[in-house]
């Protein structure tokens, strides 16, 4: 479908040219409109979006990130409802692949791009994604929403949060325990798109 849409392209250049004669002024601008609409070269989006699912069928989950890009930083609005977890706290970590095969296993460890140590998010030495702690609710239900310029949707792999996972551990981040803050297992996964 692509190629035949862009081998449209001539032939609709040759209209615009056609009704550049025929109108002169107006026509112009039509040409104009025409070869903005071809620019495809941005490198960066302004959202992304991941949807959590539980990895394990003891523990049912769900929950989705929302991700938006504003003035060199990007804000996530992120929402868990684990039942199973009501009235616990669970962690949360943007690990380094978007793969949550073998119960979010597939996802490996910590996204660390900046190679710093594990720790809490904001002070001192932390991970891009060591977005920590979550208390939820009796129901099970817990957000939080954070804005950082650690984050990019798409451009340099260094701030890029495409194609990672966001994993929930069934457990409570130290903030200190290297790599990984002991969080336990993990319980829920999903991947930034
Ligand atoms: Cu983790
Ligand atoms: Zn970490």
């Amino acid at each position: 479908m692509k190629f035949k849409s862009l081998r449209l392209v001539p032939a609709l250049s040759l209209l615009v040219l056609l009704a550049c004669n025929n109108a002169g002024k107006s026509g112009g601008e039509s040409d104009t409109v025409a070869t903005a609409a071809v620019d495809t070269t941005a490198t960066t989006a302004t959202i992304a979006h991941a949807d959590i699912s539980g990895t394990k069928s003891d523990t049912s989950g769900r929950g989705t990130a929302d991700f938006t890009a504003k003035d060199g930083k990007v804000e996530m609005k992120l929402v868990l409802n684990f039942p199973a977890k009501a009235n616990q706290t669970v962690a949360v970590h943007f690990h380094e692949h978007g793969d949550c095969s073998d119960d979010g296993e597939g996802a490996h460890g910590h996204w660390n791009p900046t190679n710093e140590k594990h720790g809490k998010w904001g002070e001192g030495e932390y991970h891009s994604g060591d977005i920590g702690n979550i208390q939820l609710d009796q129901n099970g239900r817990g957000e939080v929403t954070l804005e950082s310029d650690r984050w990019s949707i798409g451009g340099d792999e260094k701030t890029n949060i495409l194609d990672r996972a966001i994993i929930v551990h069934s457990g409570v981040d130290d903030y200190k325990t290297q790599p990984s803050g002991n969080s336990g297992s993990r319980i829920g996964c999903g991947v930034i798109k």
